[in-house]
């Protein structure tokens, strides 16, 4: 699904704003109708995008379970007149049904990827029109991330108490949390556009494959560059630019070409869409990880889309600023752990020349110990043939969202998975052949925590993606134990696997202003000293080829005696300030560091 652009033909209308918002406390409003007519008794403001939950005052919409509704009024000019309308919706998490003037459009599933319905036939043209969604965040066995409802029934519990329980790290943040867009464009128009790239010799081969609906087009497609200038071009559906001594997209200097397809009908411009092009290649080749032919070290975080008020709402200034301190403290890379991010983040990375691994929204396919469920994972009762279904779609709807993206250099199906059981390996096995099959241009892999031993799937993988918290969460504080065990690990893995890896979390809560010294738990200087150990060791095998810390920023959890009012494992605030850790890093990762690493 191409992302709604302006072109000389196509035009994008923005419903972001202060929409209708009612939280249907009962679950009642589908089968009432709510959508009928417009919304009434009990109707607050709500911003979109935004999640709602941080919005009011309300723990009782805070923590609500189930269908919220929300509502806007547009016009839509009357020169819309004959072309074909698109509604988009960048997000709705997790579920969504969607009503045009009280007509049902349809829903969708998934809280992380973007979807949209053809309403052309439903719209008043040049009049007011009335779109609602509801949007609903129960988290089951076939969503991702899963979870499950559980209803307690013991006398120290009202009857009917119930409980979203999930086994993921991060608030279940719920809402339209990126732009709701109308999108015009002719009746004969580009549906989809593939391109991959190739560095042969001196010349940069663009390969393209346009998909256009309606009547038969001539396609001209031309490659310009930064000034608009016409570089190559080449006509039809499908074929290959060749340019010779191409500018590359380059970690920290990335330079973006713009591929425009026109398309014609006897001679008369139909539609125009431009798409951003990074020549680019990507090869894991023995232990390293080859970017435009040279070894690449991953610097940077797992992230996450969070931040004070909005939770995980589309929020331009934060993701500027993210930016911002990513070349600040030297980061060249991060991982959009635990869901796909919004375009305008992975377009801001195409644009800074910021590498990134792109994960699936499948976290939380384990229980820990203090989970009040247990037993295994990969079954009929929990995750299971249907869960693997649903994933194998989300993948073929999150690559063909990013597919364009040259940031995007690692596809990462999963997050700390139960990768020990027998079932995980039949499930992942088919979720990863699913990705190379829809994505042969891009290596993929599966972000581990069970260790070496007992880990069924790293074989499945082109890198190893390893999460530890030696010092953390087990040997409490021990300092001295971190190079010892993690030495021992990482090379249990290589031998095992002989593949090389990426360390993609390892970190320690600070709460920002506790100091002590000699470091303990809890304390800047702990953290800062714990990221110093793991680096040590890194900086000893060649087979480790990235650091990403755990984690960017303090982010939003929910309630649990091992979290501090959220996760501090940030090296940034939620807000966005360095702690000591910070300055840690920008040392070893900036150019003048002497770390054999950077
Ligand atoms: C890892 C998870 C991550 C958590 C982190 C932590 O991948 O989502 O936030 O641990 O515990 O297990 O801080």
């Amino acid at each position: 699904m191409l992302y709604p652009k302006e072109s000389e033909t196509r035009e994008v209308k923005d419903l972001s704003g202060v929409w209708k918002f009612k939280v249907d406390y009962d679950n009642i409003g589908r089968k009432q109708e709510w959508n009928k007519f417009p919304l009434d008794k009990n109707v607050i403001e709500m911003p979109v995008p935004s999640s709602y939950n941080d919005i009011t005052q309300d723990s009782n919409i805070r923590d609500h379970i189930g269908d919220v509704w929300y509502e806007r009024f547009f016009f839509v000019p009357s020169h819309w007149n004959n072309r074909r309308i698109a509604l988009r919706i960048g997000s709705a998490t997790h579920k969504a049904a969607v009503w045009i003037n009280g007509k049902y459009l349809g829903e969708h599933k998934g809280g992380y990827l973007p979807f949209e319905f053809d309403i052309t036939n439903l719209l008043e043209l040049g009049g007011e029109n009335r779109v609602t969604i509801v949007v609903n965040n129960v988290l089951d066995w076939s969503t991702l991330p899963p979870g499950y409802i559980r209803e307690f029934q013991d006398e120290m519990h009202p009857p009917g108490y119930k409980v979203q329980e999930y086994f993921h790290d991060y608030f279940n943040y719920s809402g339209i949390h990126r732009p709701v867009k109308l999108h015009s464009m002719p009746t004969n128009y580009i549906d989809d556009l593939t391109i991959s790239t190739e560095i042969e010799g001196n010349f940069g081969l663009v390969n393209y494959e346009v998909k256009v609906v309606g009547k038969q087009h001539e396609v001209k497609v031309s490659l310009l560059d930064k000034r608009e200038k016409e570089i190559c071009v080449h006509n039809g559906l499908k074929g290959i630019l060749k340019i010779e001594d191409p500018k590359l997209w380059e970690p920290g200097n990335a330079y973006l070409y713009s591929l425009k397809i026109e398309t014609s009908i006897d001679n008369r411009i139909e539609d125009i869409y431009r798409q951003d092009v990074g020549i680019r290649t990507v090869e894991v080749k023995g232990n390293h990880f080859l970017l435009n032919g040279k070894p690449f070290y991953f610097r940077g975080f797992g992230k996450h889309e969070d931040v004070d008020l909005r939770g995980k709402g589309l929020d331009h200034v934060t993701n500027v600023k993210d930016f911002n301190l990513m070349d600040w403290v030297g980061a060249n890379s991060f991982r959009t752990s635990h869901y796909p991010y919004s375009e305008e983040i992975l377009k801001l990375a195409d644009e800074r020349g910021i590498v990134v691994i792109d994960e699936a929204p499948a976290v939380g396919m384990r229980f820990h110990d203090d989970d009040p469920i247990s037993g295994p994972v990969f079954c009929d009762e929990h995750i299971s043939e249907e869960t693997l279904q649903y994933h194998l779609n989300v993948m073929r709807d999150f690559i063909n969202r990013d597919k364009n993206h040259p940031c995007v250099v690692l596809w990462s199906v999963a997050n700390e998975a139960m990768t020990k059981e027998d079932g995980a390996f039949h499930y992942f096995k088919r979720v990863i052949e699913e990705t190379r099959r829809l994505d042969s241009t891009r290596p993929v892999t599966i972000v581990e925590y069970i260790g070496p031993k007992d880990n069924r799937v790293g074989y499945l993988a082109d890198v190893l993606c390893i999460n530890r918290y030696f010092g953390w969460y087990s040997d409490c504080g021990k300092l001295d134990l971190i190079e010892y065990q993690l030495e021992k690990e990482l090379n249990a893995w290589y031998e095992k696997f002989k593949k090389p890896i990426i360390i993609t979390e390892y970190g320690a809560d600070a709460v920002t202003g506790f100091h002590q010294d000699p470091p303990v738990m809890f304390t800047e200087e702990f953290q800062k000293e714990f990221l110093d150990r793991y680096h040590r060791v890194f900086d000893k095998m060649d087979f480790i080829i990235g650091e990403h810390i755990w984690s960017f920023a303090d982010f939003a959890t929910k309630q649990h005696i091992r979290r501090v009012v959220g996760n501090r494992k940030g090296v940034f605030t939620r807000q966005r300030q360095p702690k000591m850790a910070a300055y840690l890093l920008k040392e070893r990762w900036t150019p003048s560091s002497k770390n054999k690493k950077t």
